[in-house]
C-alpha cells in the first residue's frame, strides 16, 4: 500500500483545550480569542458555534453578534503549547518521521512502519485513541500516498473524522471539491482561475496545461499536478528535538504515592524506548507536578553522563518524586517526566570498557524494546519492587556514577528480571499474543 502518509489536525483546537479543563463547557458555543470591546478577533470557534456562522480570523464582535449566547474565552497559549506536546508525544510513539505544520497539526511518514504496527489505516486509528488516551482530545487523520492528499482528506470529514484516499479514489474525491482546496489557492489565484471559468478541482484537471500556462504562468504546473492528485514533497522531520516527555492528566487527583510511582515508571519506560529508538541520551531528567489549583512545579537532575538506560533514568526520576513527597506532598492533577539535554548515543555498539552492570542494563532494555516491538506497549512493563520504601539514596550525585555502580541488590534484582522476561518471551511465543508481567 502506497497511502503512507498521515496527517493530523487536532479539531476545534484552542475550544477542545478549554473543554477538557473545564468539561461544563462541553456541548456549549465557545469562542476562544481576543477581546471583543478591543479589535480582538476569533482564534477559534467551537463547532456548536461555528452553527451559527463564526469562524477563524473573524472579529469578534461580529462573532457574538452573530452567536449572542456564546460564551467567550481569552487564549492561553501557555496551556495550548502543553497540550501540544503532549500531542507530538503521542506521534513520536509511532514514528520519527514527524513534520509539525502549526501547534495543532502534523505530518507523519509512516512508511515502513507496517512491519511494526500493521497497516497504516490501522496505525492511524491507534494513533487517535492514544490522543484520546493521553490528551483526551479528538483529532482528524488523513491518510494518502503524499502530503497535499493527505492534508485534504484530514478535513474532508472534521470532526473525529478518518479518511483514507488511494491512488484508486483519488479522482472520484477531488473531482467535486472547490479549486480553493488546493494548496496555494488565495484569492488572487481564484480570480485568475475564475477567468477560465475554472471552478471545481475537475474543471483545472480536464484543461489543457497549455491553456493553464497562458493565463497563470509558472504556477500552472504545480496547480495542474496537484488537481492530479500529484505532489513529491517529502516529509521533513523536525530533527532539532530537544525533549522528549510523556505526562499524564488524572480524572480524579492522585493522592497515593505508589499509584503516583506506577504511573512515573509506565511514563520512564516509554520515554527511556523513545531515547533509544531515536539512538539518543539524555543528560537532564525533569518531573513535571501540577496540584489540583493548576500550581505546576518542575524537579531537575542533571546526570554526570547522558544515559538511554531506563534504570538509570528511573532512579533518578523516582527519586525525585520521592524527594518532592518527603518534602511537599500535593495530591497531583498531572505528573509527567521529561529528558533534556540530548545528543546522539554512542553508537548502538557496548563499549569494551562498559561495566558488566552496565551491559546487563542495556541487555535488559534492548530484550523489553524487542517484546514491546512484538506485542505492543501494554505487553510488559517493570517491576517497581522497591516501592516507596525504597532506601533514600546516599549521595545527591548517585545518578552521575552511571552503572558503573550499581549495587550488588541491583544486579541481582536486573537478573532476576531477565530471566522473568526469558519466561515471558517463552509465553509470549506460546500464546501468540500480549504478555503481561505477572508482578
Ligand atoms: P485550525 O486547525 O485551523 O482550527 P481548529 O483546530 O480550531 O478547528 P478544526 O477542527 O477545523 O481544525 O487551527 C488550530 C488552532 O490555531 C485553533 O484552535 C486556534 C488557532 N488559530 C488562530 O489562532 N487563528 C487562526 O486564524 C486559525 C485558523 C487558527
Ligand atoms: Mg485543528
Ligand atoms: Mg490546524
Amino acid at each position: 500500500m502506497d497511502e503512507s502518509i498521515i496527517h493530523v489536525d487536532m479539531d476545534e483546537f484552542f475550544a477542545a483545550v478549554e473543554k477538557l479543563d473545564d468539561p461544563a463547557l462541553c456541548g456549549k458555543p465557545l469562542l476562544v480569542g481576543g477581546n471583543p470591546r478591543g479589535r480582538g478577533v476569533v482564534c477559534t470557534a467551537s463547532y456548536e458555534a461555528r452553527k451559527f456562522g463564526c469562524h477563524s480570523a473573524m472579529p469578534m464582535a461580529k462573532a457574538i453578534r452573530l452567536c449572542p449566547q456564546a460564551i467567550v474565552l481569552p487564549v492561553r497559549g501557555w496551556r495550548y503549547r502543553e497540550v501540544s506536546e503532549q500531542v507530538f508525544d503521542v506521534f513520536a510513539q509511532f514514528t520519527p518521521q514527524i513534520e509539525p505544520l502549526s501547534i495543532d497539526e502534523a505530518f507523519l511518514d509512516m512508511a515502513g512502519t507496517e512491519r511494526l504496527f500493521g497497516p497504516v489505516e490501522q496505525t492511524a486509528r491507534r494513533i487517535k485513541q492514544a490522543i484520546r488516551d493521553q490528551a483526551g482530545l479528538a483529532c482528524s487523520v488523513g491518510i494518502a500516498p503524499n502530503k497535499f492528499l493527505a492534508k485534504l482528506a484530514s478535513d474532508l470529514e472534521k470532526p473525529d473524522g478518518l479518511t483514507v484516499i488511494t491512488s484508486d479514489t483519488i479522482h472520484t474525491i477531488l473531482d467535486p471539491l472547490p479549486i480553493s482546496k488546493l494548496w496555494g489557492v488565495g484569492p488572487a489565484a481564484a480570480k485568475q482561475f475564475g477567468k477560465l471559468n475554472i471552478r471545481t478541482i475537475a474543471q483545472l484537471r480536464k484543461t489543457p496545461l497549455k491553456l493553464l500556462k497562458e493565463t497563470l504562468g509558472n504556477s500552472a504546473e504545480h496547480f495542474y499536478r496537484l488537481a492530479n492528485g500529484l505532489d513529491d514533497r517529502m516529509v521533513q522531520p523536525d530533527s532539532r528535538a530537544k525533549s522528549i516527555g510523556q505526562e499524564q492528566t488524572f480524572t480524579l487527583d492522585l493522592s497515593e504515592i505508589d499509584e503516583l510511582r506506577r504511573v512515573l515508571l509506565q511514563q520512564t519506560q516509554q520515554v527511556a524506548r523513545r531515547l533509544r529508538k531515536h539512538d539518543m541520551s539524555a543528560k537532564t531528567v525533569t518531573l513535571k507536578l501540577r496540584y489540583g489549583d493548576f500550581t505546576t512545579i518542575s524537579r531537575s537532575i542533571t546526570l554526570g553522563d547522558p544515559t538511554d538506560v531506563t534504570e538509570i533514568i528511573w532512579k533518578a526520576a523516582s527519586d525525585l518524586l520521592q524527594q518532592w513527597a518527603d518534602s511537599s506532598f500535593h495530591p497531583l492533577r498531572l505528573l509527567g517526566v521529561t529528558v533534556t539535554q540530548l545528543q546522539p548515543s554512542a553508537g548502538g555498539q557496548m563499549s569494551l570498557f562498559e561495566s558488566s552492570a552496565s551491559k546487563k542494563l542495556k541487555k535488559l532494555d534492548s530484550a523489553m524494546d524487542e517484546i514491546v516491538d512484538r506485542f505492543g506497549d501494554s505487553a510488559v512493563t517493570r517491576g517497581d519492587a522497591k516501592g516507596h520504601k525504597e532506601k533514600k539514596l546516599k549521595t545527591e550525585n548517585r545518578f552521575a556514577t552511571e552503572a558503573a555502580e550499581v549495587t550488588e541488590t541491583t544486579k541481582r534484582k536486573t537478573e532476576n528480571r531477565r530471566l522473568r522476561i526469558a519466561d515471558l518471551k517463552e509465553t509470549g511465543k506460546r500464546k501468540n499474543g500480549a504478555v503481561h508481567r505477572l508482578h
